[in-house]
């Protein structure tokens, strides 16, 4: 599991070179921007719940074979897994956000996911659109430029959004 730190450490150690002027820049202009980063993990975080929720509600109005007698999300308990599933991306999608490096959701959460799905039978094709769906909410909140200091955010947007995507892709 690497931050962007440790990831351009490793990079400049495998070529047994000092850090370059770029890659020094480019960390430095993470952490002079790094106040947005964790506004975006705190925003996010504290709206987990509602972004789960309404991500999955949105799914099953779309895909409502998931919730109907012998779907994919029928049942509490099967209804509780899906959930509980979504909970799980979105919290590493916010620990990558944080680290700014996708190593640990790659690592811990969707290394062999698309697998899993396969042998339990889960379309993972729905899972990606219930992604989706927290991906396009949980911008919107982390973007909302109301109650905030004002800034441009495009450029960690794009970042965020890129994790959404791979955990998506990876499922798909
Ligand atoms: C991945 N999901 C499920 C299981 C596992 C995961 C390992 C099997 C064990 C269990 O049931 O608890 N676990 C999960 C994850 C990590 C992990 C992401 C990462 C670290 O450790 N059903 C739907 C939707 C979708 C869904 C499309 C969006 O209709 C999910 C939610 N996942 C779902 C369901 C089950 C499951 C298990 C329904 C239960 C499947 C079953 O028992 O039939």
């Amino acid at each position: 599991m690497f931050d962007a730190f440790a990831k351009v450490v490793a990079e400049a150690d495998t070529r047994g070179a000092y850090l370059s002027a770029s890659q020094i820049d480019a960390l430095s202009s993470m952490v002079a921007e790094g106040n947005k980063r964790l506004d975006t993990v705190n925003r996010i975080t504290s709206n987990s719940s509602a972004i789960v929720a309404n991500a999955a509600r949105a799914l099953f109005d779309e895909q409502p074979q998931l919730i109907a007698p012998g779907g994919n999300a029928y049942t509490n308990r099967r209804m509780a897994a899906c959930l509980r599933d979504m909970e799980i991306i979105l919290r590493y999608v916010t620990y990558a956000i944080f680290a700014g490096d996708a190593s640990v959701l790659d690592d811990r959460c969707l290394n062999g996911l698309r697998e899993t799905y396969l042998a339990l039978g889960t379309p993972g094709a729905s899972v990606a659109v219930g992604v989706g769906k927290m991906k396009d909410a949980a911008i919107a909140i982390a973007n909302d430029p109301n109650g905030i200091t004002r800034g441009d955010c495009s450029n960690l947007m794009s970042e965020v959004g890129g994790y959404f995507d791979r955990a998506a892709a990876a499922v798909a």
